[in-house]
């Protein structure tokens, strides 16, 4: 893929100033992608998810694995070879929550940033989580 300065500044701006809570919003607005993390304690409500330190402490490595994507935007597929293997060998994660994932951070950066998330925004980011999900699904077979 080909990024212009403009959406490379478009991406970098607010990728900045958010601190994003896409994680939780996975779990509770697709309540089946809890089945990947039985393992994590009490999952049975949004508030139940949104207090759980392990739901938190995985959100955090997954967004701030989504910042490498901001910072190597020029290299996103090698960026993400060893965890697309992880997650199809190992962890067996269907690849269509990789998209699930990318629309639920697009509604949090269009809620946070409202009238600042303008259409041209949204489509640099829309083309981003969709280079990120397929970079993620590239190692599948
Ligand atoms: Mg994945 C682990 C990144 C979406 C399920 N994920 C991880 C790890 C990273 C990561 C960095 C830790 C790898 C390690 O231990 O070496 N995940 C990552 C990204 C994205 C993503 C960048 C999308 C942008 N993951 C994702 C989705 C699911 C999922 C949508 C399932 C709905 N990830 C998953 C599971 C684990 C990881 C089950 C292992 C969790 C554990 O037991 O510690």
């Amino acid at each position: 893929v080909h990024w212009s300065a403009e959406e490379k500044q478009l991406i970098t701006s607010v990728w900045g100033k958010v601190n994003v809570c896409s994680w939780d919003g996975l779990l509770i607005v697709y309540p089946w992608t809890q089945r990947f993390f039985d393992n994590f304690g009490n999952l049975s409500s949004p508030t139940a998810i949104i207090g759980n330190p392990k739901v938190r402490a995985h959100g955090k490595k997954v967004l701030s694995s989504f910042g490498e994507a901001v910072k190597n935007l020029d290299n996103i597929k090698n960026t993400y070879a060893r965890l697309s293997e992880l997650h199809c060998e190992k962890l067996h994660v269907d690849p269509e929550n990789f998209r699930l994932l990318g629309n639920i951070l697009i509604i949090v950066l269009a809620a946070h940033f409202t009238k600042d998330f303008t259409p041209t925004c949204q489509a640099v980011w829309q083309k981003l989580v969709s280079v990120v999900a397929h970079a993620l699904a590239y190692k599948y077979h």
